[in-house]
């Protein structure tokens, strides 16, 4: 009994020993590991939060925009809070003022407007969160509002699309062209340098008039309204259709087609963004002439909000190159469209 009891109260005794023996190595082992993680831990970096506001989802180019950002987002391993604003201003503020509250790494939003962002950026400011602008500017007579504008060079943009009309001009040997605008959103960066960049290039032109300039605000279903009117208005006196993006041209064709011109032919157009479904119809002949607005910024806006992340130096102002297509070209080298 001795034996077996005492071996089994010595074995019984030496098995607590040998357990509770264990239990501290595997304490010890424990908070060992937990230590040495906790240092992987703490030197582990922390996974940078950025928070996106996005002004609507009013074209095929800000829906391939929003899904650059969010891909991009996710192969460079960056926590992205993205809102859409649904093209209201008021919206896009609000949600810098969650972000803030919510201690993100860096805030970038793509202004659907210049004017009216220095009160909610001096909040950002104070809360030492940079600020990058994606695609659009901002009008501010405050400095260090925000760190970097990722964008394209839309004043360039223009000056494509009207050197591209005087020299379809020449070839047609037109000596009176009158040109009718259908412009993007009010008082946005891309609406007043697209406007600027064509009329300041055809300024010294002779040949050239302005018929008229309406609002489309980037919007389908407006370019069709805008076409409706200007053909009410002017009819065949219009040569030219100079529209500031897809979406507004596509609208317009079948209100030109409508009225008894075939466009591309009776009426030149030109369009700007260069997203699938325009190139197909430049394709066709119905479009003469469509300038590239790149909206694959994801990667700039990843480097740049690491390099803010990591205290580094960026540029203030990152251009995409870009480029235009036209009638004059050999269409079929055109490589299928990622928007
Ligand atoms: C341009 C972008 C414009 C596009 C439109 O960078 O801001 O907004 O040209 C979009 O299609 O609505």
């Amino acid at each position: 009994m001795k034996g077996k009891y005492t071996t089994g109260q010595t074995g019984a005794r030496s098995a607590r020993l040998r357990l509770a023996a264990l239990a501290i190595i595997l304490v010890l082992m424990a908070s060992a590991a937990a230590g040495c993680s906790g240092e992987k831990e703490e030197s582990k970096p922390q996974r940078l939060i950025l928070g996106f506001s996005q002004l609507g989802s009013e074209s095929a180019w800000r829906i391939g925009n929003t899904r650059d950002i969010e891909d991009k987002a996710d192969l460079y391993g960056i926590g992205l809070m993205l809102e859409n604003a649904n093209q209201k201003q008021e919206n896009q503020i609000d949600a810098i003022r969650r972000f803030i509250a919510y201690k993100v790494d860096v805030i970038a939003f793509s202004p659907i407007v210049e004017e009216g962002w220095d009160n909610v950026l001096l909040e950002a400011k104070k809360a030492g969160i940079p600020v990058i602008l994606v695609d659009r500017d901002i009008s501010t007579e405050t400095e260090g509002l925000t760190s970097c504008l990722i964008g394209a060079d839309f004043y360039k943009e223009g000056v494509m699309a009207a050197e591209y009309l005087i020299r379809k001009a020449d070839s047609l040997e037109k000596d009176h062209v009158k040109i009718v605008e259908i412009t993007g959103t009010e008082d946005s960066t891309p609406m007043m340098q697209r406007q600027a960049g064509f009329m300041d290039t055809l300024l010294a032109d002779e040949r050239m008039e302005v018929l008229e300039s309406v609002n489309g605000d980037f919007l389908k279903s407006r370019g069709a309204e805008c076409m409706r009117y200007l053909l009410e208005t002017y009819g065949s006196e219009i040569d030219v259709v100079y529209s500031h993006n897809d979406e507004m041209t596509l609208g317009a064709l079948p209100e030109i087609e409508a009225a008894g011109y075939v466009p591309g032919k009776d009426i030149i157009i030109i369009s700007i963004d260069g997203g699938q479904e325009a190139i197909d119809v430049l394709k066709s002949g119905r479009i003469n002439c469509v300038v590239e607005c790149t909206p694959m910024l994801g990667s700039e806006l990843m480097n740049t909000a690491i390099k803010l992340k990591n205290g580094e130096e960026v540029e203030k102002v990152i251009h995409p190159a870009e480029t235009y297509f036209s009638d004059e070209q050999d269409l079929s080298a055109i490589t299928e469209r990622s928007y």
